[in-house]
């Protein structure tokens, strides 16, 4: 079993097109594993329960949880319906991966979710590095004063992989380091 190609794929069906799967996420992205069992094995893929259990446990970045017969994607969506998220306080800073080609843009407009639903942060430096070397170009990374940002209203949340997400974050809470 591929568990990275299966492991894209339910991404894929979680975060991006749960219709052409023929799926429902409620407002959390949650569904039923037997449902995503159901559409997978209607597409062709030759999957069960536990094998997808299995892929959660081993990705070492985890993408997706399990919890009571049902699993969701932790981040990533760029459905058009929002994941409803909790909002809390962030740590002072938070930081983002990202490339030289994107920085007039993100000075201008601020930190934008782009495609997806909510900006990607991360709790340390390290891991933005990771997220900004996927992209082909000079690494850039940003410092966002996560905290005075949230005390002007602007809201974070955290999923319980440690990834934190963000609304719009406008230029003046970044700083390039
Ligand atoms: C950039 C992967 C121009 C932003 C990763 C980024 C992460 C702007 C890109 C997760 C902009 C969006 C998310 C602006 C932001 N102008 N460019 N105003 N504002 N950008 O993929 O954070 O492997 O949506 O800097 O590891 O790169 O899929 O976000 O370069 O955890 O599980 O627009 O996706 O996880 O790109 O990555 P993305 P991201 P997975």
């Amino acid at each position: 079993m591929d568990f990275i190609q299966l492991s894209k794929t339910v991404s894929q069906a979680l975060r991006h097109e749960p219709q052409s799967y023929n799926l429902t996420l409620d407002s959390q992205g949650w569904v039923l594993i037997s449902n995503l069992v159901f559409a997978l094995n209607l597409k062709g893929v030759q999957v069960n329960e536990s094998e997808i259990c299995k892929m959660v446990e081993l990705s070492e970045k985890k993408r997706h949880q399990i919890l009571n017969g049902k699993i969701k994607a932790y981040y990533g969506h760029s459905i058009v319906n929002k994941i409803l998220k909790r909002h809390i306080e962030p740590p002072a800073f938070l930081y983002h991966g990202t490339i030289k080609s994107s920085l007039n843009s993100i000075l201008e407009k601020g930190l934008l979710p782009m495609e997806r639903q909510y900006i990607h942060l991360s709790f340390d430096e390290k891991t933005a590095v990771i997220v900004g070397n996927r992209r082909k170009g000079e690494l850039v990374i940003l410092k966002v004063k996560a905290k005075e940002a949230f005390f002007n209203n602007i809201k974070f949340y955290k999923e319980e992989n440690g990834i934190w997400l963000s609304d719009l974050i406008p230029s003046k809470y970044i700083i390039i380091i």
